[in-house]
């Protein structure tokens, strides 16, 4: 007898011309609406699938997981996974994914496009004109400060980060220093056109800076209003990583006040809530974490995450490698010690 296709859930609608086609191969639970999942309806869902496609709302970690028992791979549909309890994933022998490198290039775009939109306060100034301010212009009006020839900061030098400073040196013609955990070896900082410097030379002498690092307990507020003091008050701040990594109210005060002079986000503490401190400045171009938010890039994406799943569900019964999975080594450490057969690689 055949042995029955593996049940996968889908937490929320996706792109359906890569979602559909895996009815071929599994029993597929897909979600009609955006759907705001609660933790016990996440535990719920989880709790008779072999595997699942997530996106970034649904957070996961060992209560989700606890009556799992057949679950094998959470594919996550976003480079970030912050909304993954991985440690607890791999003890309970299942294997994540993320996607990487896909979204790479549509990413830094949107970073830039935030930081110009904020430098040259282009949403302000549209907002301006719709008002028909136009009549009390001056000569004086919307000024911004230049892109070109000023010196870009990057904290944060992964795939993003890199994607950023080549488009800031190479195309801006911008001085770029960039602080990371790790240094980049020589070669890749003279392709990318980026140079080292520690983090407070990073935060003074940044025209611009943009924060491209991963959320963990050490980026936390890393941006905070110590940090923010350091920054020249003619900047911009532009953050598209995580909303955690900026303390907002620091931030909402230093743009207030005058302590920096613009900022753009596309990520936030309490997404989607945005503080009313953030949405009363005029200062600030906000828009609703859309790094990744291209038709191609998007489908692409999906593609991946799909592509993680079946290998991870050995759906071929070929033992396909997962093209990006997080923790395979872990989780499959934890199934041969727990001698769970029913969890195939
Ligand atoms: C989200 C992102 O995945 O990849 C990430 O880490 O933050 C975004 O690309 C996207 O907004 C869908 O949740």
């Amino acid at each position: 007898m055949a042995e029955p296709r593996p049940r996968v859930w889908v937490s929320q609608p996706l792109i359906d011309a890569v979602i559909e086609p895996l009815r071929a191969q599994v029993e597929l639970i897909t979600t009609d609406e955006v759907t705001a999942w609660t933790a016990e309806q996440l535990a719920a869902r989880l709790a008779d699938v072999d595997g699942a496609i997530i996106t970034l709302n649904e957070r996961v970690g060992a209560a989700q997981v606890a009556g799992a028992t057949r679950l094998q791979v959470i594919a996550n549909v976003g480079v970030g996974y912050n909304n993954l309890d991985v440690e607890a994933l791999s003890a309970a022998g299942i294997v994540a994914s993320n996607t990487p490198d896909v979204l790479t290039e549509t990413t830094a775009d949107l970073g830039f496009a935030l930081l110009m939109a904020a430098a040259r306060r282009i949403t302000e100034s549209e907002r301006w004109l719709r008002e028909g301010q136009w009549g009390q212009w001056s000569f004086q009006t919307m000024l911004g400060a230049d892109i070109h020839g000023s010196t870009l900061g990057i904290l944060g030098m992964g795939r993003i980060g890199q994607g950023i400073a080549r488009r800031g040196a190479h195309g801006f013609g911008m001085r770029v220093l960039y602080h990371n955990r790790s240094r980049l070896p020589e070669a890749a900082e003279g392709e990318v056109g980026a140079q080292y410097a520690d983090f407070d030379t990073l935060l003074a002498q940044s025209d611009h800076l943009v924060l491209v690092l991963p959320y963990t307990a050490s980026s936390h507020h890393i941006i905070d209003a110590a940090a923010l003091a350091k920054m020249k008050p003619t900047a911009t701040l532009v953050n598209i990583a995580r909303g955690g990594i900026v303390d907002e109210l620091a931030l909402a005060d230093a743009l207030a006040t005058g302590r920096l002079a613009a900022a753009g986000l596309d990520v936030y503490e309490g997404e989607p809530a945005v503080r009313p401190e953030l949405l009363a400045l005029h200062n600030i171009v906000l828009t609703p974490h859309i790094g990744s938010a291209s038709l191609a890039t998007r489908k692409a994406m999906v593609q991946l995450a799909a592509d993680n799943l079946l290998a991870a569900l050995n759906v071929d019964g070929a033992a396909a490698r997962m093209p990006s999975a997080i923790n395979a080594e872990a989780a499959f450490a934890a199934r041969t010690a727990s001698g769970d057969k029913s969890k195939k690689r």
